[in-house]
C-alpha cells in the first residue's frame, strides 16, 4: 500500500531490530523487518561494543525496508542507556566504544564522591546535581574512569554522543545529544535539562565535548547521501524518537493518563533491566529519593521517569548461555517450563547483588552464591531458571513499596511492557508476589514508543504542535490500547509471598 511507514531502529542490549510502523483503519501495524543480535566483544582487556557490525546490520534492515515499503515517511534510533561515543572535529570516532559492563568503571563511584568533598557530601551533591540513582555504569563514572587512565582521546575528542546519537550521526551526518538519553549520563540536571558543566568540570572530564541537549520529535534531517546509496532510502528524514529505550517503552504504556498527580499505576519495562517507576511531571529529589536510591530519568513531554534499574531477565539470559557453554541447548520455552515445575522458593537470589552483574559464568555465579548465602546447591536446572525469576519478582515486590512511599499514593495496577511479557509465569509471579493486579504488553513497547515520536516529529499524531506532547503522548497510548492486545494477570495465593519475602530482605541486605 501507500499508507507511509516509519522506519523504528530499536538497539537493546542483547538484540537489535528494524521494525516498520504505520496507521491502518485506525490501528497501528507493525512488521519486523529485520533482527539481529547484539553481542559485545572482548578486545584486549576491555568489553566494547560492536558498533561495526550493529551499523551494518541497520543498514541492511533499511534496504529490506525500502525494496518492501513504498512510502517511507521517517527513521529513528532508540539504544540502551548510559553509554557514547566520542567523536572528533575531523569527524572520526576519538576512542574504542566501550561497554557497560567493562571493568574500567570500578571503583569510579568512591573516586568521584572523593572529588566532590567526601564519601557523604560528594554523594549527596552528585544526587542533588542530578538525581539520578547511583550506579557505576553511568556515563559519568565511564568518563571518570577514562579521565583516570589518562586517555589521551578525551584531549582530542570534540563531541559526546550517545549510542542513539552516534547512529542518528551515521545516518544523517548531523551532531545532536537527545535529552531523554542524556538523561541516563548522570550529568544532566533533571529540573532544567541543562549539563551540570560545573560538576562535569570538578571531576575533569573535558566540559567542551557536552552541547544543549535536543527534544525528541526534533526532525535532524534527511539521510545522508552515502547512506541513501546504501540503503536506497531517498528523501527521507531522520527523526528523534525518545532515543533512550526505556523512555520509549514507557510512553507506550496503554493508560489514559500523562504524569499523573496521584499515580495509581506503575510501569515495569521489563528485558535485560527491569526499569519500574512511576511517570512523574517533575522530578523527585528528596533525601528519601536518594536513601531509596531511585532515578529521576527524563521522559517523553518533559515528564519524569521516577524509576529503579533492576537487574531484569539478564540472569535468566545468562544462565541459558552457561548451558549453551555446557552443551546444552536450552530454549527459553523449556526453561520456562523446567522453572514452573520446580518448588518454589528453594533457593532465593537478589537479581542487584553485585556477584551478578558480569561474571564469566552465571550458573557457576549462582552456585556461589547459593554457597555464600548458606541455601545449598541447586539439585536441578528448574531451581536455577526459577530463582532467576522468584527473585526478580520479589525484588518488585520491595520496589513496590518503596515507589508507593516515594509518591505518596497507592499504585493499583503495575503495566509490563517488553520482551519481558512474553514470559507469562514471571508475570503471574509478579501479580502473586506483589499482591496487585498486573497488565501485560505490548511486547514490542520500545519500538511503539520509538514509531509514535516519529509521527508526533511528522505531525501524524498530536495537536500539529510538537511542543504539546502532552496531547501527543495520550493520543499515542489510545493508538496503543486500540492497536494491541493486552493481558491481565490477577494475583493468586499472594500471602505465600510474605515467608520468602522476609528472607530475601534479609539476603540482600
Ligand atoms: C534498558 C536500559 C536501562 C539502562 C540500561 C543500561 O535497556 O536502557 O534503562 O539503565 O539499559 O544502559
Amino acid at each position: 500500500t501507500d499508507t507511509p511507514v516509519h522506519l523504528a531502529v530499536d538497539l537493546g542490549a542483547s538484540s537489535g531490530r528494524v521494525i516498520a510502523g504505520r496507521i491502518e483503519d485506525g490501528r497501528l501495524q507493525l512488521e519486523e523487518v529485520h533482527r539481529f543480535a547484539n553481542d559485545p566483544v572482548m578486545i584486549q582487556d576491555s568489553l566494547q561494543w560492536n558498533v561495526h557490525g550493529l551499523w551494518a546490520e541497520i543498514l541492511e534492515g533499511l534496504r529490506i525496508a525500502s525494496s518492501r515499503f513504498r512510502v517511507i515517511a521517517s527513521v529513528g534510533v532508540d539504544t540502551w542507556g548510559v553509554d557514547y561515543v566520542l567523536v572528533d572535529e575531523n569527524d572520526q570516532i576519538a576512542a574504542p566504544i566501550r561497554h557497560y559492563r567493562d571493568a574500567r568503571n570500578n571503583g569510579m563511584l568512591e573516586r568521584a564522591f572523593e572529588i566532590l568533598g567526601g564519601p557523604e557530601e560528594g554523594r549527596r551533591r552528585m544526587f542533588q546535581a542530578t538525581g539520578l540513582q547511583f550506579m557505576q555504569i553511568n556515563s559519568v563514572f565511564q568518563l571518570l574512569s577514562a579521565v583516570t587512565h589518562n586517555e589521551r582521546s578525551l584531549e582530542i575528542a570534540d563531541g559526546y554522543l550517545m549510542m542513539g546519537d552516534f547512529f542518528h550521526w551515521l545516518l544523517s551526518g548531523k551532531r545532536s545529544i537527545e535529552a531523554t538519553n542524556a538523561s541516563t549520563s548522570q550529568m544532566l540536571d533533571p529540573r532544567t535539562g541543562k549539563w551540570q558543566m560545573e560538576m562535569i568540570g570538578e571531576l575533569g572530564i573535558p566540559t567542551q565535548l557536552f552541547r544543549p541537549v535536543t527534544l525528541p520529535a526534533t526532525v535532524l534531517g534527511n539521510v545522508q547521501p552515502s547512506v541513501a546509496e546504501a540503503t536506497g532510502l531517498k528523501d527521507v528524514p531522520v527523526v528523534l524518537p525518545a532515543t533512550h529505550d526505556t523512555a520509549s517503552a514507557v510512553l507506550s504504556v496503554p493508560v489514559d493518563s500523562f504524569a499523573p498527580e496521584q499515580p495509581d499505576w506503575c510501569y515495569i519495562s521489563s528485558g535485560t533491566w527491569s526499569l519500574m517507576g512511576c511517570e512523574l511531571a517533575a522530578p523527585c529529589v528528596t533525601d528519601l529519593c536518594s536513601e531509596l536510591n531511585f532515578t529521576n530519568e527524563g521522559g517523553v513531554g518533559g515528564s519524569t521517569r521516577l524509576l529503579k534499574n533492576i537487574g531484569g531477565l539478564w540472569i535468566f539470559q545468562q544462565l541459558r548461555k552457561s548451558m549453551q557453554r555446557r552443551g546444552n541447548e536450552v530454549t527459553w520455552e523449556s526453561m520456562v517450563s523446567e522453572a514452573e515445575s520446580a518448588t518454589p522458593f528453594q533457593l532465593l537470589i537478589d537479581p542487584d547483588h553485585a556477584d551478578f552483574a558480569a561474571p564469566t559464568d552465571m550458573l557457576d555465579a549462582v552456585d556461589a552464591f547459593a554457597e555464600k548465602t548458606g541455601q545449598g546447591k541447586p539439585q536441578s536446572d528448574g531451581v536455577y531458571y526459577r530463582a532467576a525469576l522468584e527473585g526478580l519478582a520479589l525484588r518488585y515486590r520491595v520496589c513496590l513499596g518503596m515507589l508507593e512511599q516515594l509518591v505518596d499514593s497507592e499504585i493499583k495496577t503495575i503495566h509490563i511492557v517488553g520482551g519481558g511479557t512474553m514470559n507469562a509465569l514471571l508475570c503471574q509471579m509478579t501479580a502473586d508476589a506483589c499482591n496487585r493486579t498486573v497488565v501485560t504488553g505490548p511486547v514490542e513497547a520500545t519500538a511503539i514508543g520509538n514509531i509514535a515520536m516519529q509521527m508526533v516529529g511528522t505531525g501524524v499524531i498530536g495537536s500539529g504542535n510538537p511542543q504539546d506532547q502532552a496531547t501527543a503522548v495520550l493520543q499515542a497510548r489510545k493508538l496503543v490500547r486500540e492497536s494491541f492486545e493486552l493481558k491481565t494477570y490477577t494475583p493468586q495465593n499472594a500471602d505465600r509471598w510474605d515467608e520468602p519475602a522476609a528472607r530475601f530482605v534479609a539476603l540482600a541486605d
